[in-house]
C-alpha cells in the first residue's frame, strides 16, 4: 500500500506535509533572544498525516500540528507534537485516512462513526492551569504544556458543557480571568443553536446559556465587552444538499444578509438583539469594548468570500473582494429602535489575523498588529513557487495617533500570525515583543522573528532559525512561565 500525497501546490515547499514531532534544544539563533521573555509560545498548523481521501480537501482540514517555543534566559527550546485526537489515534493505527472531507461525516468510513471528527487543528489557550487544543466543530482537546501529550481528547469541563463544540477563540478577561466561550451548531450538524459559556478563573462552568443565530452558519470568532457578547453572522453557510453531494461543510451564500449579535454575559440569553449589517465577511476579532451605552468591535472585514477553498454559490471567487481591512463596528443599545450596525474602515492595509495586547480584551484599547500584504513590497524571485495570498508586513496601529507602522522582513519571507508578549505584567500597553513565524523562500526553512513591539520598523531583534519548515499556522498563544508554575 503506497503512502504518498498528492503532488499538488498544497502539499509542496512550505506545504509539504510535517508529521514530526520534534524536540530541539537550544535552537540556532541570530541576536540575543530578550531574557524578559520567560514562557513559552505556542502555535498550530494543520498538517494532513495520511493523504486526505478526497483530492480537493481543504486545508482546514488538515490534523494539528503543535509548534511549541519555550523561553528561558536567552535560549529557545522547539518541541513539536501532533494532537492526538480521537481522529489522529484512529488514522494512526489504521495507517490511512478514514475520515472524509471536511466537516461531512457522510464521508466518513463506517468504522470510524461515532468517534469524534476534531483535529484541533485551529487554536491554544491555557485556562486554569490546562492547555487546550481547540477546533470550533468539537470540545477542547486538553494537551500537556511540556510534552504536548494529549490528557483528554474530549474535554467537556467535567460535563458541565452539554454543547457539542466549542470555540477556538475563547476569551480570557483580564480583570476577571473567567474564560468567555461560545459554540455553534451546539446542537448538531446545521444547528442555529449557539450556546454561551462562563469558565471561572478555577475551570468551573459557571454559566451555559442559549441563543438562537438567524442562520446556520461559520462563526469563527466573536468579541466580548466588560458587559457583552458580539457575534458576527456571516453568509459562509452551512451547505446540507453540497454535503448531500459529498462535499465541504460550508459554502458562501451572498444572497443572505449578515447580522451582529449583541447579548448580555449574564442572564439566559433572552436579552440578544440582532442588527443587520452592510458588509458581507469578516472573520477574526482584534478587540471589543463598551463606550456609553455603545458597543464596539474591531474586526478585518472584506465584502465577499475570503475562502478560495469553500464554494461560492453566486458569484466567482475575486481577490479584491476577500481583501479585509481593519473596520470598527458599533451598534448603540440606547437606540431601541436601531436594527442594523454601523461599520467603519479604519485603516487602509489590507490584512487578517488581527491581534491586540490581550491584557485589554474586553476593554477601550489602543494598540493591535496585523500581518498585512503590501503589493508595493518587493518580491524575491525565489518565491515564485508561492501559492495564494502573500502576507509579508506585520503592522501595529496605534489607534489614538491613527497611526500605522510596519515590519518588512526581506523580499524572500512570507509572515504568518503575530504575537504580543508584554515586557513585564505592568508594563505599558504595546509595550513588550512581537513573534511570529517567517518562512524563508531562500533557505526554504522557518525562523522565528521576534521584534521590539515598540519599534517593529527597526527590525528584529532576534531569529530563531529552524532546521525544517513549519506549514501555514492558524493561530498561537503565549503562556508565561509564571502561570505554568502556579497551575502546579
Ligand atoms: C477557520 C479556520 C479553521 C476552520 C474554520 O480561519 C475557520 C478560520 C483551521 O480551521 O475550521
Ligand atoms: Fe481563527
Amino acid at each position: 500500500m503506497s503512502l504518498e500525497f498528492p503532488k499538488n501546490p498544497g502539499f509542496m515547499g512550505f506545504n509539504a506535509p510535517f508529521r514530526m514531532n520534534i524536540d530541539l534544544h537550544d535552537a540556532e539563533h541570530e541576536g540575543d533572544i530578550p531574557t524578559e521573555l520567560n514562557g513559552h509560545f505556542y502555535r498550530i498548523q494543520p498538517d494532513f498525516i495520511y493523504p486526505p481521501r478526497f483530492a480537493n480537501d481543504v486545508p482546514f482540514n488538515g490534523d494539528g500540528n503543535v509548534t511549541l517555543f519555550s523561553f528561558n534566559n536567552g535560549h529557545v527550546d522547539v518541541k513539536t507534537h501532533h494532537v492526538e485526537t480521537q481522529r489522529y489515534k484512529a488514522q494512526a493505527s489504521a495507517r490511512k485516512a478514514l475520515f472524509g472531507t471536511y466537516r461531512n461525516p457522510r464521508t466518513d468510513m463506517d468504522e470510524v462513526k461515532g468517534l469524534s471528527g476534531g483535529t484541533a487543528n485551529t487554536n491554544l489557550v491555557f485556562h486554569a492551569g490546562k492547555l487546550f487544543a481547540l477546533k470550533e466543530d468539537s470540545p477542547p482537546v486538553q494537551i500537556d504544556p511540556y510534552t504536548l501529550k494529549s490528557i483528554d481528547d474530549y474535554y467537556t469541563f467535567g460535563g458541565k458543557m452539554t454543547a457539542k463544540t466549542f470555540t477556538a477563540h475563547p476569551k480570557i478577561d483580564p480583570q476577571t480571568g473567567e474564560m468567555i466561550g461560545i459554540a455553534y451548531e451546539a446542537k448538531g450538524e446545521a444547528s442555529k443553536d449557539v450556546a454561551l459559556y462562563t469558565i471561572d478563573k478555577n475551570g468551573e462552568v459557571i454559566r451555559e446559556a442559549w441563543i438562537e443565530v438567524p442562520y446556520a452558519g461559520m462563526i469563527h470568532d466573536f468579541a466580548i465587552t466588560e458587559t457583552h457578547i458580539a457575534i458576527l453572522c456571516v453568509p459562509m453557510a452551512v451547505n446540507v444538499e453540497q454535503m448531500e453531494q459529498g462535499g465541504v461543510h460550508f459554502a458562501w451564500d451572498s444572497s443572505l444578509p449578515s447580522y451582529f449579535g449583541v447579548v448580555s454575559r449574564h442572564g439566559d440569553g433572552s436579552d440578544i438583539r440582532w442588527y443587520e449589517g452592510p458588509e458581507k465577511c469578516a472573520t477574526h476579532v482584534m478587540n471589543g469594548f463598551n463606550d456609553g451605552s455603545k458597543i464596539i468591535v474591531d474586526m478585518d472585514m472584506a465584502t465577499g468570500n475570503q475562502f478560495p477553498f469553500f464554494p461560492s454559490l453566486h458569484e466567482q471567487f475575486d481577490l479584491e473582494r476577500a481583501s479585509g481591512r481593519l473596520t470598527r463596528i458599533t451598534i448603540d443599545l440606547a437606540d431601541k429602535d436601531a436594527t442594523t450596525y454601523q461599520t467603519e474602515v479604519m485603516y487602509p492595509q489590507i490584512g487578517v489575523l488581527p491581534r491586540t495586547d490581550e491584557r485589554y480584551w474586553s476593554r477601550p484599547y489602543n494598540v493591535g498588529f496585523m500581518p498585512c500584504m503590501d503589493p508595493t513590497k518587493p518580491r524575491s524571485a525565489s518565491m515564485a513557487g508561492n501559492v495564494g495570498m502573500t502576507i509579508n508586513t506585520w503592522v501595529r496601529f496605534d489607534h489614538d495617533k491613527g497611526s500605522a507602522q510596519t515590519y518588512f522582513p526581506g523580499e524572500n519571507y512570507t509572515l504568518q500570525e503575530c504575537q504580543f508578549v508584554p515586557k513585564s505584567a505592568d508594563a505599558p500597553e504595546g509595550c513588550g515583543f512581537l513573534m511570529g513565524v517567517a518562512n524563508n523562500f531562500d533557505t526554504m526553512l522557518s525562523e522565528l522573528h521576534i521584534l521590539d513591539a515598540e519599534n517593529i520598523a527597526a527590525g528584529p531583534v532576534a531569529k530563531v532559525k529552524l532546521p525544517v519548515r513549519l506549514r501555514q499556522g492558524v493561530h498561537g498563544h503565549w503562556v508565561d512561565q509564571q502561570q505554568l508554575d502556579s497551575a502546579k
